[in-house]
């Protein structure tokens, strides 16, 4: 039985829509309304946030705001750190995906012999650096800063020195470079990439495994399948964002994508991955109330939130 913590980070500056910063707080709207005590169940941690960067010019077009996404790494990685050195699984609830490179540090900070594996559940790769990027945007690069990667075979700009001074900074956080090998990254319903990020994954062997190949297989069948691939793995870190949706029920997120996860599809599939005991961290991210409509995707996330914990309770 596992102790769950929950961390609220309501950041949005590695995103390029405005809004994602509320998608905690309509997640808890969601459980409100299916009148769920789950928000007062567990305990929680709210993290500090350098949204009003948001108000300020932006002084690296290459990587928007990345002085604040360092500060806010280091406030996310210290959390978890702490959380699971206390013997808690922490659930971290983040605005946009940016600072799940904090998540993935604060893991190694606290297993620092680990091998960690990543599931990323995803429409995006978020394989991007400085030199690759097409938006700037932060919530684009965290798997990159994370294998320490700069894809320099791909290099489509020449960022400024401070930039690259803080995207080194960024990468070698916490003294640990790279805290996960390029080689230990699952991919799931990952389907709008560019060729830069193609690159990456086709250089370290990634695996991807498609929507139809989950809709193929089964969620039972990709779990296995994914877990095998990591059995290097002691440790593996799941990260959902919930454009993994198909853009008919995720317009609430910033960058909707097609012929994506149906609910249920999701939902088995997470709950699934955290019956394993390998898996210490859950992550769930991007969810943009200001673009939807009746709070559906804070609802269909507060769903795989709730039966993904209800697994991690009874294991
Ligand atoms: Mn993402």
């Amino acid at each position: 039985m596992k102790n769950i913590k929950l961390i609220e980070v309501p950041s949005e500056i590695g995103a390029g829509t405005r809004g994602a910063s509320l998608g905690v707080e309509a997640i808890k709207i969601a459980a409100l309304d299916f009148m769920s005590n789950f928000f007062v169940h567990f305990p929680s941690e709210k993290i500090q946030t350098e949204n009003q960067l948001l108000f300020e010019p932006i002084h690296s077009p290459y990587a928007k705001r990345i002085n604040g996404v360092l500060t806010v790494v280091d406030r996310v990685a210290k959390a978890v750190k702490d959380t699971i050195k206390n013997n808690f699984f922490p659930v971290v609830l983040s605005g946009d995906h940016s600072t799940s490179a904090g998540t993935i540090a604060g893991i190694k900070l606290a297993k620092p012999q680990s091998r960690l594996g990543i599931i990323w559940i995803d429409a995006h790769a978020d394989l991007h650096t400085p030199y690759t990027t097409p938006s700037g945007n932060m919530h684009g690069m965290p798997i990159a800063a994370s294998i320490g990667e700069d894809n320099e075979e791909m290099k489509m700009h020449e960022p400024d020195a401070k930039t690259m001074k803080e995207w080194e900074q960024l990468k070698n956080y916490g003294k640990i470079n790279p805290k996960v090998l390029a080689e230990d990254i699952v991919f799931i319903s990952i389907r709008d990439f560019e060729k830069e990020e193609k690159h990456m994954i086709d250089k370290y062997g990634m695996k991807v495994i498609s929507t139809s190949e989950l809709r193929r297989k089964g969620p039972e069948s990709v779990v296995r399948s994914a877990l095998r691939f990591l059995s290097d793995c002691t440790d593996i870190y799941v990260s959902f964002d919930v454009d993994c949706l198909d853009s008919s029920i995720s317009r609430g997120t910033g960058t909707p994508v097609h012929n994506g996860l149906r609910e249920r599809e999701a939902e088995d599939l997470v709950s699934k991955f955290m019956q394993n005991h390998k898996i210490c961290c859950f992550e769930i991210t991007e969810v943009n109330p200001t673009l939807d409509k009746e709070n559906l995707m804070a609802e269909i996330a507060f769903n795989i939130l709730q039966r993904s914990v209800n697994v991690l309770m009874m294991n």
